[in-house]
């Protein structure tokens, strides 16, 4: 009823928010895909709790002025073409994110300057001076260990940022800063208390370890307007930008409608985050200072944030500035998005090592998921069966003799729990496993039992045929999330109806009532691809 269900808090997921500084690349996709599959589950788990889903780009800050600047552009169109493609990849890759949040956005700047006011009455905000080794060209400060001292042409001393080779000067500055190490303890209590709260855990131990050992500083969080006007202004004094990560990660919570008026910190709208993907090159930003800006508010933490780990090209990270990067698009073009989903979700779906993207691997999944579930399509659905099998009887499983003792029955009954445990606890690749070991049962049940032929029982084609297709039905229920074109695909070809492809369907005892099969569907036609020979 509308009544209950306006008491349930959405289920609310997330991925960084990123730059646009150029155009996506693979790992900004595998993050959106690892959310999406979260986002997919939890409609299928719950097909009436709403889902939130936000995805966006992050616009403010130096890296982006400084990449409009290279292009001759104003910062706002450049994001603004920027933030299309970012969008055009959501779209492509079937990501079913509710929002793209823009942090240009009016709703977004004004939340963040009452995010700003509510640091500052609450006293958590202070003007210090800030020095270091600033370097004018780059408009950064540089730590110590990365400066060095050469000797110029002239013979002059000078300081130099061994990163750049640009000239380095002691600079002070005014800055604002955020009482970060007054948040120690509470912040230590909470992940000592909450040991699934970061996953994969070698996160979760870091980060108290670190809470437990290093002194949190207080975080510088403003700039002068001199040198960065490319953000949100600082309330009443407009001498500061408010630093991008502010901006930034109040992104979660202004694209959920805060600052919130029902007078249940959000709840309604979906807070505290149920899952919230990001790259490990971003953790302390997101188990760190993240936190300590919601504590400073009273609002409730995120109940999970699972960090990913990194996509290699030749075992180096890709990133923009290396230059070392896959284009999505082209990707999803070559292969597929289905493919390229399924691949990142099962060679990505540990997070816990990084991982090499390589076409050949691409290649060997799209081999592997044409055969354990193309394949088994295509010969349950046959022409050479269905003349052998009666549609409308069905066996009871746990009654009927010829459908005892099969692995895959046992593995069927146990699938809807073994998911479900996978997903909550964040274990895609498990998730994964768990639909791939039901599918390898299934086809080796048909090359043992080959229902297709004469030699084979009627009654005993008839039993096989009837856990097949339940196997493709529910294995094609739990794909959704993984492979959702391919998986409604699948659904359609076995004449589910729409309404019958959620969790409880999934009981292998109660199976909807099918339409009617199709003969004769090709699941992954063979590529179409420039790079393979056609006949
Ligand atoms: O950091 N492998 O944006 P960003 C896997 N705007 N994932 C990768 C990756 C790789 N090689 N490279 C990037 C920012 N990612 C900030 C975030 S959030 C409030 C602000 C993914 O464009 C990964 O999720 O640099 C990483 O955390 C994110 O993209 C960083 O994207």
């Amino acid at each position: 009823s509308s009544a209950a269900s306006s008491n349930v808090k959405p289920y609310y997921v997330t991925t960084p928010i990123f730059y646009p500084n150029s155009v996506p690349h693979i790992g900004h996709l595998y993050s959106m895909v690892v959310a999406d599959i979260f986002a997919r589950y939890a409609c299928l788990r719950h097909p009436d709790r709403p889902v939130h889903f936000v995805t966006g780009t992050d616009e403010h800050g130096l890296k982006i002025s400084k990449a409009a600047q290279a292009q001759g552009m104003q910062p706002l169109a450049f994001c603004d073409m920027l933030s299309e493609h970012f969008k055009g990849l959501v779209q492509k890759a079937n990501i079913g994110s509710t929002r793209f949040a823009r942090t240009t956005s009016r709703e977004h700047c004004d939340a963040v300057q009452y995010l700003w006011r509510q640091l500052d009455a609450k006293g958590l905000l202070y003007k210090d001076l800030h020095s270091g080794w600033y370097s004018v060209s780059d408009e950064c400060f540089y730590p110590e260990l990365q400066v060095t001292k050469v000797v110029d042409s002239e013979g002059k001393e000078q300081h130099v940022s061994m990163e750049t080779g640009s000239a380095v000067e002691w600079m002070e500055e005014e800055n604002y800063k955020f009482r970060l190490s007054s948040f120690q303890g509470v912040l230590e209590a909470h992940y000592a208390a909450n040991k699934d709260s970061i996953y994969p855990p070698q996160h979760h131990e870091a980060i108290l370890q670190q809470l437990r050992t290093v002194p949190l500083q207080d975080l510088s969080v403003s700039r002068p307007s001199a040198r960065l006007t490319w953000g949100v202004p600082v309330p009443d004094d407009a001498e500061h930008t408010i630093y991008v990560w502010i901006d930034a990660l109040t992104v979660y919570l202004s694209s959920i409608g805060f600052p919130w008026q029902d007078g249940n910190k959000g709840k309604s709208s979906g807070w505290p985050s149920d899952v919230q993907v990001i790259g490990k090159d971003i953790l302390r930003f997101h188990a760190i200072y993240f936190p300590a800006m919601l504590s400073a508010l009273d609002l409730p933490m995120p109940q999970k944030l699972l960090a990913h780990s990194h996509w290699t090209m030749d075992r180096r990270k890709m990133s923009k500035s290396v230059g070392n990067v896959v284009d999505p698009m082209a990707a999803i073009d070559e292969y597929g998005i289905d493919v390229v989903r399924y691949y990142l979700a099962e060679i990505g779906g540990k997070f816990k090592d990084d991982v090499d993207w390589s076409p050949a691997l691409v290649e060997a999944r799209r081999t592997e998921i044409t055969s354990l579930l193309g394949n088994l399509l295509s010969r349950s659905t046959s022409k050479a069966i269905r003349a052998r099998v009666d549609p409308d009887k069905r066996l009871i499983y746990g009654e009927d003799p010829l459908l005892k003792h099969r692995p895959l029955v046992d593995i069927l009954q146990r699938l809807p729990a073994d998911m479900d445990a996978a997903m909550s606890e964040l274990r895609v690749y498990d998730a994964v496993g768990h639909i791939r070991a039901a599918l390898t049962a299934a086809n080796f049940l048909m090359s043992d039992s080959r229902p297709w032929a004469k030699s084979t029982p009627s009654a005993e084609a008839q039993a096989v045929s009837q856990v097949v297709l339940d196997c493709l039905r529910i294995c094609g229920v739990f794909l959704q999330p993984f492979m959702p074109s391919k998986a409604a695909t699948l659904l359609d070809t076995l004449g589910i109806p729409e309404d019958c492809r959620a969790w409880e369907h999934t009981d292998l005892a109660r199976a909807p009532p099918s339409t009617g099969v199709c003969s004769g569907v090709i699941l992954f036609p063979k590529s179409t691809s420039t790079s393979t020979v056609s006949p």
